[in-house]
């Protein structure tokens, strides 16, 4: 299977296809290739930032996004502008990142999904493991798995704890609810704390270190900066570099729900939409998620910073990610968990030695690619048993293409599918969705029902898995986030990291 498909990649593009022949000509893989140019176990950075939509600079996705440090490490190497999850919620985006197995083969499609529990992921070789196998030291900081569901067998080290991958941030007097919604962390404000009390910042702290002293081994070194997931609590001086009267709404048109099939509909958090306008506090959240944006974005610089001014600026690949899409009342939708394009996209870039700087990728990627595209950057064997494709040969040539389209999945049937101008959906009831991105980027005209696109959609359903594993049981009780958050405190606490 595997071979038939890398087989296709072939012939889907001419000058990989040369490049291809001349190394079977000499007996060698195009991976080979690329591996003899690479400096010898090159080290990784491993940097994901929570709940990040394409409202950065490099992307595009919103006018006032002030990111200097995503623009900065987009010129140091190449970005993926049609970059999706394969969920769009953090814990079955996450494990399929760090499984290399597709959510529809685990059946982990939630957030309370017990993964470790799936038959398909029970012995599953998370990416670190696979790493630490080949000889590397393999640790890191903050959000990397799910809240709920660290792994700690996937490391040597893990700060501040392998079960708790982040201290406990700067909130609000208990029971305070900042924007007057009542609506858990579903809020935003100001908040008076230091920044370098902040998880992100003491996250950073740790990487920071770590970039800046020699090891023993090559280094899988993991970072995962939690802003801006929910809730946007921030120092009012992040808030006023978004001055309201200045903050942009997404754009939306009426009646776009009109012709959105029922399936499509039960996904929209009808109520989120209406609390945030009865509130008034929607240029607020857009202001707040900006902000937030803004203090990941800071975060990433101090830790570029510190791998520039260290003594591995020249042998270490970075990969940055983010687990899913975010909307902010695009189709009166909130938050992340359905399938439209500012949904599911993702910032995903890749820098390191030999690789081209300050180029971007038209080609549909998918998170599901990260591990195998990792191993290849360093030089490793590639499993099998992965459901992604190495996006190297995509790195190094940018009419290169995958054979199948991105395909995201939202829960057991629903799958959506994107090509260089196409997203195709269709739900686990039949129904569907297509849109146009060439004349319709913000997927307001539902084409699915036009007869002239009926072998455009029939091209897209053959790339629809055809077997899917059932879900994977949930936690019997998944408490409500700030109870979790004080679950953690206790373990930290019990653990010595509090007094
Ligand atoms: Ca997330
Ligand atoms: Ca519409």
């Amino acid at each position: 299977m595997k071979i038939a498909f890398n087989q296709i990649k072939m012939i889907a593009c001419v000058s990989t296809m040369a490049k291809v022949l001349i190394s079977l000509a000499l007996g060698i893989s195009s991976n080979i290739l690329f591996a003899e140019k690479k400096v010898e176990s090159p080290n990784i950075l491993f940097i994901s930032i929570d709940d990040l939509n394409d409202w950065i600079e490099p992307l595009g996705g919103h006018p006032n996004a002030i990111t200097p440090n995503l623009n900065r490490l987009t010129k140091m190497g190449v970005s993926f502008e049609r970059a999706y999850c394969s969920a769009p919620a953090c814990n079955p985006s996450r494990v399929s990142i760090m499984t290399g197995i597709r959510p529809h083969k685990s059946g982990v499609y939630e957030n309370n999904s017990i993964w470790r529990n799936s038959p398909a992921l029970k012995n599953a070789k998370t990416l670190p493991q696979n790493f630490s196998e080949n000889g590397y030291k393999v640790f890191g900081a903050g959000k990397i798995f799910h809240t709920n569901f660290p792994d700690p067998e996937s490391w040597d080290h893990f700060w501040p704890s392998k079960k708790v991958q982040r201290p406990i941030p700067p909130l609000p007097p208990e029971g305070t609810s900042l924007n007057g919604m009542n609506t858990s962390h579903f809020d935003w404000g100001s908040v008076d704390f230091p920044v370098e009390e902040h998880s992100d910042w003491l996250v950073t702290d740790y990487i920071v270190d770590q970039l800046s002293k020699s090891h023993d081994k090559p280094f899988f070194l993991a970072c995962g900066i939690y802003y801006p997931h929910l809730p946007w609590y921030l120092p009012q001086e992040y808030l006023d570099r978004f001055p309201l009267d200045s903050i942009q709404l997404p754009k939306t048109i009426p009646g776009d729900l009109d012709d959105l099939p029922e399936a499509a509909k039960e996904n929209i958090r009808f109520k989120d939409h209406q609390n945030v306008i009865e509130h008034g506090e929607w240029k607020k959240a857009v202001q707040a998620y900006l902000a937030s944006i803004s203090f990941a974005d800071e975060c990433l610089g101090r830790v570029l910073d510190a791998l520039k001014n260290g003594p591995h600026a020249n042998n270490t690949y970075i990969v940055l990610w983010s687990d899913h899409g975010w909307n902010l009342g695009e189709k009166q939708h909130w938050r992340k968990f359905a399938l439209w394009e500012n949904t599911v996209r993702v910032p995903l870039i890749f820098a390191g030695p030999d690789l081209p700087q300050g180029e971007t990728r038209g080609a549909p990627a998918n998170l599901i690619d990260v591990y195998p595209t990792l191993l290849n950057l360093a030089g490793l064997e590639i499993p099998k048993t992965l459901d992604g494709d190495s996006l190297v040969p995509l790195i190094e040539d940018d009419t290169a293409r995958l054979s199948a389209p991105s395909l995201t999945t939202w829960g057991k049937g629903n799958h959506s599918l994107r090509s260089d101008r196409w997203r195709y959906t269709r739900y686990s009831d039949g129904t569907e969705e297509l849109y146009d991105h060439e004349n319709d980027p913000h997927e307001w005209y539902n084409l699915a029902d036009k007869t002239e696109h009926a072998d455009l959609i029939q091209s897209f359903q053959k790339y629809l898995p055809t077997q899917e594993a059932d879900p994977t049981p949930g936690e019997a009780y998944s408490p409500p986030f700030f109870e979790r958050l004080e679950e953690k405190r206790q373990i930290l606490i019990s653990e010595g990291f509090y007094k």
